[in-house]
């Protein structure tokens, strides 16, 4: 087996060989995690991410998460290089929405303004008007919203919902799901509060209503980790993807973190509130993706300069 310790020792030197920064999401490996941080790079939610990684003077960004993330840091830098990992690692909101599909659904409403989240691919983010991360979605809509404009959503239902019963805009949603969110429950979550009643329950808004529901604070990865620091609370139920834990054990490290729970356990359940693409993200491909090369990110050139548009909307609004 090959040695952890060595392994980050080579990839920290390869870091400086390869003027590469370390682009990692919340919800990647502690290991992972750790290496970004002793290494100047980031630990980030996607709209961070994005920011970081464009205004980094790095040749070159290896980005820890889901493709989506990668092919936003190749839009924005297109003169970077961009490695990831693994190109394996993608995202069921990116799965259950192809860009052939989408693009039929907009022709079928010309009136809306297309907003689609950043877990998207290039070619669906290169048919909208407006990228969004869960961070600025409601900004955003709520500014669409007051300037009269309606909104076609895509493609988290659950996301959408809630931005569509916060906002009151008049939105038409795509029919997409997490994979890692939808599988919390209320009941379990409520089962847990019985345990520890103090605990404020928190919840990333990809999660179905009934959880959103009962939720002390709903929120971005980025707000939810804010939320966490600023609260008295002694204990947080938190349902959202358990990478999250690191940072908020790392800034809170008296208070109590439980992963809120899903429908199965064990060896039932699908995923356990961990993103199983997000844990594709080992050291050792890491490692392999900064010496070799792989893993490398392109965009052609049509799609790139359609969804750096958008793209770059939302980078503007969230100034
Ligand atoms: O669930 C995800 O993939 C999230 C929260 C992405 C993001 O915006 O950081
Ligand atoms: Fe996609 Fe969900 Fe994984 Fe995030 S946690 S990358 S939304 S499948």
């Amino acid at each position: 087996s090959i040695d952890t310790a060595e392994l980050r020792a080579e990839i920290k030197q390869l870091l400086k060989q390869k003027d590469a920064v370390l682009v990692a999401h919340y919800y990647t490996d502690d290991a992972i995690q750790e290496l970004a941080e002793e290494t100047g790079g980031i630990i980030a939610d996607s709209l961070e991410m994005a920011r970081f990684g464009a205004n980094h003077p790095a040749k070159t960004l290896i980005v820890a998460g889901v493709k989506f993330m990668g092919e936003t840091a190749k839009i924005l830098s297109p003169e970077k290089t961009v490695l990831m990992p693994t190109l394996e690692a993608t995202c069921s909101l990116d799965i259950g929405c192809p860009a052939e599909e989408f693009s039929a659904f907009c022709d079928a409403h010309p009136d809306r303004t297309v907003v689609v989240y950043a877990n998207t691919s290039a070619a669906v983010k290169a048919r909208a008007d407006w990228v969004v991360t869960s961070a600025i979605a409601l900004d955003v809509v709520q500014y669409l919203s007051d300037r009269g404009e309606k909104v076609l959503w895509a493609p988290d239902q659950h996301l959408g919902g809630y931005v569509q019963q916060q906002t009151g805009a008049d939105m038409v949603l795509w029919d997409g799901a997490c994979i890692v969110h939808e599988e919390f429950k209320a009941k379990g979550i409520l089962d847990l509060k019985a345990v520890y009643p103090d605990a404020a329950i928190l919840v990333h808004p990809e999660s179905p209503d009934a959880v959103v529901e009962i939720a002390d604070v709903v929120g971005s990865t980025s707000q939810l980790l804010k939320a966490s620091q600023q609260m008295d609370n002694d204990t947080f139920i938190v349902a959202t993807d358990r990478g999250i834990f690191y940072k908020m054990k790392q800034a809170s490290p008296g208070k109590r973190f439980v992963e809120a729970p899903t429908a199965g356990s064990g060896a039932t359940c699908r995923s356990c509130a961990h993103c199983p693409w997000m844990a594709l993200n080992s050291l050792e491909l890491l490692r392999n993706a900064l010496r070799d090369g792989s893993g490398a990110i392109e965009v052609d050139e049509a799609t790139r300069i359609g969804a750096l548009k958008p793209l770059q909307r939302m980078l503007d609004f969230s100034k």
